[in-house]
C-alpha cells in the first residue's frame, strides 16, 4: 500500500485560486488583531469620509443600512499565509459611500481608520469599482466583534491587513501615507497574486 505524501497532519495544499505562498485555511478563521477587541455598539458605530472630498460625510448605523445593499462572495488572503476560501461578507460598497462624498480630482490614496486607532494605508483605485465593503454581517450572521463587528471594511483583492476592523472612516489623500502595518514595512499596495508583503516585494 503507498502512503501518499501530505496526507499526515496538516496538508498544506496548492489550489487554484490560492496566491504564491499562501495555504488553504480552510475552516479555521484565525483572528488577528494588534489591538484588544474594543465593546463598540452598533448604535456608538459611525463611518466618515473626509479628506480630499467634494462633501465630507459621516454615517450612523442606521443611515449605512439604509444605502443599497451589497455583498462579497470569494476569498480572503492573509500576509502570515492563510488564505480562506468562500466567504461571503454582506454590506454596502465602498463605491456608494463614495459617491455622496464625492473625491476630489486630487485624492489618489486614502487612510483607513479605526475607533480604535489601527490604520492601513490604500491607494484610492482599489478602493473603487466593486471591489472594497463595509460589512457588518458574515454569512448572514452578525459580524462577531472579534472579527470586526460591528462593521469592517474589506478589500479582499489585496492581503487582509488593510480590511480594518471597527471601521471608523477613510480620509482621502494626495499622496500615500502608511498606516500601522505600512509604517512596520509592509507593503503599500499589498496584492496577494504578485506577493506584495514587505515595502520592495
Ligand atoms: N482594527 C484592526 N483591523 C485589522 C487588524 C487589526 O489588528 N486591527 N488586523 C488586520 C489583519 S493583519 C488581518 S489578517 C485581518 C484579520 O481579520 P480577522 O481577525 O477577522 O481574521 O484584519 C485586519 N484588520
Ligand atoms: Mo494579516
Amino acid at each position: 500500500m503507498n502512503v501518499t505524501r501530505g496526507f499526515t497532519g496538516r496538508a498544506r495544499t496548492v489550489r487554484p485560486g490560492l496566491p504564491p505562498g499562501q495555504y488553504d485555511a480552510r475552516d479555521d478563521w484565525p483572528v488577528l488583531s494588534a489591538e484588544v477587541t474594543p465593546g463598540l455598539a452598533a448604535a456608538d458605530w459611525s463611518f466618515r469620509v473626509g479628506g480630499l472630498v467634494a462633501e465630507p460625510r459621516t454615517w450612523t448605523w442606521e443611515q449605512a443600512h439604509a444605502l443599497p445593499g451589497s455583498a462579497y462572495e470569494g476569498d480572503i488572503h492573509c500576509v502570515t499565509g492563510w488564505s480562506k476560501f468562500g466567504t461571503r461578507f454582506e454590506g454596502v460598497s465602498l463605491d456608494s459611500f463614495l459617491a455622496a462624498a464625492d473625491p476630489l480630482p486630487s485624492a489618489t490614496h486614502a487612510l483607513a481608520h479605526s475607533h480604535t486607532g489601527y490604520t492601513a494605508g490604500l491607494p484610492l483605485a482599489d478602493l473603487t469599482g466593486g471591489r472594497a465593503w463595509i460589512v457588518w454581517s458574515s454569512d448572514g450572521r452578525p459580524l462577531a466583534p472579534e472579527h470586526g463587528g460591528p462593521a469592517r471594511l474589506i478589500v479582499p483583492h489585496l492581503y487582509f491587513w488593510k480590511s480594518v476592523k471597527w471601521v471608523a472612516g477613510l480620509e482621502l489623500l494626495d499622496h500615500e501615507e502608511p498606516g500601522f502595518w505600512e509604517r512596520n514595512g509592509y507593503h503599500p499596495r499589498g496584492n496577494p497574486w504578485e506577493e506584495q508583503r514587505y515595502a520592495g516585494d
